[in-house]
């Protein structure tokens, strides 16, 4: 069963890939993206009938029939390899073609035997892929990386101008580089309808990222429906009935991702960026003052009061459950302390507790509270790294999210030096439109490009693409989003000396780009072009 035999060998160098865009245009052979870090493919090809095209489990492998996971991605993919293709009563002429057509059968052997329901952190995403006659086959360690592999196997197929399905001999041996490989959305800036969250987690499967990251509270609006703290969403969300999320609409985008291999991660962004919690939980916030008054305004979270911190165990009691899994984050970023230092009581409390006028320590202290009562729920937290920055005792930090510009290298080079992780943010800001902002830059990023010793850099788990909601919302976020975050996906998936040419990648990325187009995606353009099938 599945053989590997060596033969004539064709390797993805410069000038066969300029060759073939030049003379067949880019539809046809070794359009992976992103790139497997072993692949090897050969002319020979082979037709593929829909009508006798198969998903299978593998011998060791029965246990699995009946995977949930896996017999969804089976349909999934069956229909994005046959886009065009219905189902209809054969004619004569039809069954003639059948019994010339050979059969093809994708065998899927999963180790371990058994089906996971969800992904975590340290899931293999591993996968061997080898594509002979009449058959793939694809090995993993676990339903994760199968899935990995059947997006592989899916792009291998290509269609000649008469319609009909190819997909050439080919041997892949994949994994990625880093395990965290994050989107950001943020549906407080604006209200993200749920179709527009699962089109997103389709489109990131396509381009193997591996986790949502729901920036789901901020200034201007909460969404989230608590089951605890109704008022937070019916107070504070754009509208309390139409620009919400449910119990059911948050369980439907966390099983929808798992679907796809992806987690979510969930943000509580505090003791900043919470002003719409303010409208549904009084005495939540700090009362800021102007020349000795309260002036009407408000601030950050009040670190002061004990009720903050039995409200704040409360939600997260309450969402530790709701979400899966192990990761938290828990923001942290961007703590505005002039309303602190207007505040009577505030500084009252910092005298109590020994901080003198440091406002940092009061922010480290509210933020050491909170990652407290989330490792009690049994959660690892994620913060910005401003609370890296502001915190001189460390000891209860697990992961940082650098984020921001300048020397960000530099700052991750400090946070593994601590020996904390890293997620690296900083050049992967999407949000902001404009012609400098090309997928060149989302590619030239070398996250490990700094001094320090393997056990260091193997402590950057990966990055996160962030799409800030200002100006983005369900008309412009794919566009935004995409085949740029697909420029950071590759990076964070595939191996940095095969992916170091900007030049070698932009035909792959122009073709993806148009099978983002096939599957639905409106990707944007990267320049002057056209595509087969164009969005419609
Ligand atoms: N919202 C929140 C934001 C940003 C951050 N947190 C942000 C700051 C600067 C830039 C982009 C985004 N909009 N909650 C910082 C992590 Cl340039």
């Amino acid at each position: 069963m599945c053989p590997v035999d060596v033969r004539r060998r064709l390797r993805i160098n410069d000038v066969f890939l300029l060759l073939i865009i030049l003379k067949f245009g880019l539809h046809a052979v070794d359009a992976v993206w992103p790139l497997p870090q072993t692949f090897t493919s050969w002319t020979e090809r082979y037709p593929l009938n829909p009508q006798h095209f198969h998903f299978g489990y593998r011998g060791r492998s029965a246990a699995l029939e009946g995977c949930p996971v896996l017999d969804a991605a089976f349909k999934r993919y069956f229909s994005l390899i046959f886009p065009d293709y219905a189902p209809v009563c054969p004619t004569g002429n039809d069954k003639l073609r059948i019994r010339e057509d050979k059969p093809f059968s994708v065998e899927i052997a999963v180790d371990g035997h058994y089906c996971e329901s969800y992904p975590t952190e340290d899931s293999s995403e591993r996968y061997n892929l080898s594509v002979s006659a009449g058959q793939a086959c694809l090995n993993a360690e676990t339903v994760w990386g199968a899935l990995r592999g059947l997006e592989t196997f899916s792009q291998l197929v290509y269609q000649d101008d008469s319609g009909s399905y190819f997909v050439n001999k080919s041997d892949i041996k994949d994994f990625p580089s880093f395990q965290f490989r994050g989107i950001l959305l943020d549906t407080s800036r604006h209200y993200l309808p749920v179709q527009a969250i699962l089109k997103t987690l389709d489109a990131m499967a396509y381009s193997k990222f591996n986790v949502f990251h729901w920036h789901i509270v901020d200034d201007q609006s909460f969404p989230y429906q608590s089951r605890t703290f109704p008022d937070l969403s019916s107070k504070g969300a754009f509208h309390p009935m139409t620009h919400i999320y449910t119990q059911s609409d948050v369980r439907r985008v966390i099983s929808y991702a798992r679907m796809l291999g992806i987690r979510v991660v969930p943000e509580f962004d505090s003791p900043g960026h919470t002003k719409s919690w303010g409208k549904g939980q009084l005495d939540l916030l700090t009362p800021c003052y102007r020349r000795g008054i309260a002036s009407g305004t408000f601030g950050p979270i009040n670190p002061a009061l004990a009720s903050t911190y039995q409200f704040m165990e409360s939600l997260f009691k309450e969402v530790s459950s709701v979400f899966p899994g192990s990761y938290f984050h828990l923001g942290g970023d961007e703590v505005d302390f002039s309303c602190w230092r207007s505040n009577p009581y505030i500084r009252a409390f910092m005298q109590k507790m020994g901080f003198g006028d440091d406002f940092a320590k009061l922010q480290a202290f509210y933020i050491e509270k909170i990652v407290n009562i989330t490792t009690a729920l049994n959660k690892t937290s994620i913060v910005w790294q401003d609370v890296f920055d502001y915190n001189e005792r460390r000891s209860s930090l697990s992961v940082v999210e650098v984020w921001k510009q300048g020397c960000y290298l530099c700052e991750v080079r400090r946070v593994v030096k601590a020996g904390l992780r890293v997620i690296l943010a900083s050049p992967w800001y999407l949000d902001l439109p404009g012609p400098t902002h090309n997928w060149a830059r989302y590619y030239n990023v070398w996250p490990l490009a700094f001094s320090g010793s393997e056990e260091q850099k193997r402590l950057v788990i990966g990055g996160e693409v962030c799409l800030w909601g200002e100006y983005v919302d369900a008309t412009n976020l794919s566009p935004r989003l995409w085949p740029r975050a697909s420029a950071a996906a590759e990076r964070l998936w595939s191996d940095e000396k095969q992916t170091s040419s900007v030049e070698n990648a932009l035909p792959r990325l122009l073709d993806f780009r148009c099978k983002l187009l096939r599957r639905g995606i409106q990707a944007e353009p990267l320049n002057v072009g056209h595509c087969r099938h164009e969005y419609q």
